[in-house]
């Protein structure tokens, strides 16, 4: 799953797709080198940042879902008008960091739409999740979470098949319970769904690296920590640099048989 962030202000320094032409290269382009969909997304939801309205949100991605049209698309929102028009205009799938908790009509229009959907762990909101997370044992909580978003996506009409689950990395965790969460990915794909993994270009990265202050990692980093989800059982990967992380994974994948 290649990153399309229609953004000013992602934490990772690419958001300089506000202009539909340049995002719809750029979405183009991952696919041409073996993306299998792409995400886009026109709220960044870095530590700390600030919400944008939907009218905002709509406003920058619609140009760009409508011109993807003949492409897998995944719309990366929270907001039920945004996956609606998204979905509209030929998105297949919603990934919503909130797992249908921040808009309660998102799962309606999800289930109407016959669309899949991907649903994420997050401890509290953007704008405070990094202040101290603690949890007894993050694995399990993040589990029990999941478990429970998927009961209730289903409990909405979602089909269980069109759903994919995500421990989030790097929402609302330490350096350590990002890597112990890969680390004992196997206890999330028990739940029986595919496992997506956003590791790339994270702050964890940059940390593991020495740099304490860090707020992005290297690609280098960012493969490392994709083939090592994907040894684990992560099915979907989201990436930012599609062409490194392609022939990374298709060598494990190789290796793997
Ligand atoms: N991470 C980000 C955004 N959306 N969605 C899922 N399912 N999983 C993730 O790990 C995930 C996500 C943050 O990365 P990015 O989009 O590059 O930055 P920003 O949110 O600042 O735009």
């Amino acid at each position: 799953m290649g990153v399309v962030n229609v953004t000013p202000d992602s934490f990772s320094g690419d958001g300089i797709h506000l202009q539909p032409d340049a995002a719809v290269t750029e979405a183009r382009g991952m696919l041409d080198r073996g993306a299998a969909l792409v995400d886009v997304g026109g709220e960044s939801t870095r530590p700390g940042a600030a919400p944008v309205s939907a009218e905002e949100e709509l406003a920058r991605v619609e140009l760009v879902i409508e011109r993807l049209y003949d492409v897998p698309v995944s719309i990366d929102t929270s907001k039920a008008v945004v996956a609606r028009r998204a979905l509209e205009l030929g998105a297949d799938l919603v990934n919503d960091v909130t797992a249908l908790r921040f808009d309660e009509e998102m799962a309606g229009v999800i289930a109407d739409a016959g669309a899949y959907v991907c649903l994420m762990h997050m401890r509290g909101e953007p704008r405070t999740m990094q202040e101290n997370p603690v949890y007894d044992d993050v694995v399990s909580e993040v589990k029990r979470f999941l478990e429970e978003r998927l009961a209730y996506a289903v409990s909405q009409g979602i089909r269980e098949e069109y759903v994919c689950l995500d421990p989030g990395i790097g929402f609302g965790k330490t350096t350590a319970h990002n890597f112990e969460l890969v680390r004992r990915l196997d206890e999330l794909v028990a739940l029986g769904r595919p496992i997506l993994v956003g590791f790339s270009r994270k702050s964890s990265l940059g940390k593991l690296m020495g740099d304490p202050a860090a707020t992005t990692g290297t690609t280098a980093a960012s493969v490392g920590a994709a083939v090592a989800a994907f040894d684990r059982g992560a099915t979907i990967l989201r990436v930012h640099d599609v062409c490194e992380h392609v022939e990374a994974l298709r060598a494990a994948q190789a290796v793997a048989g």
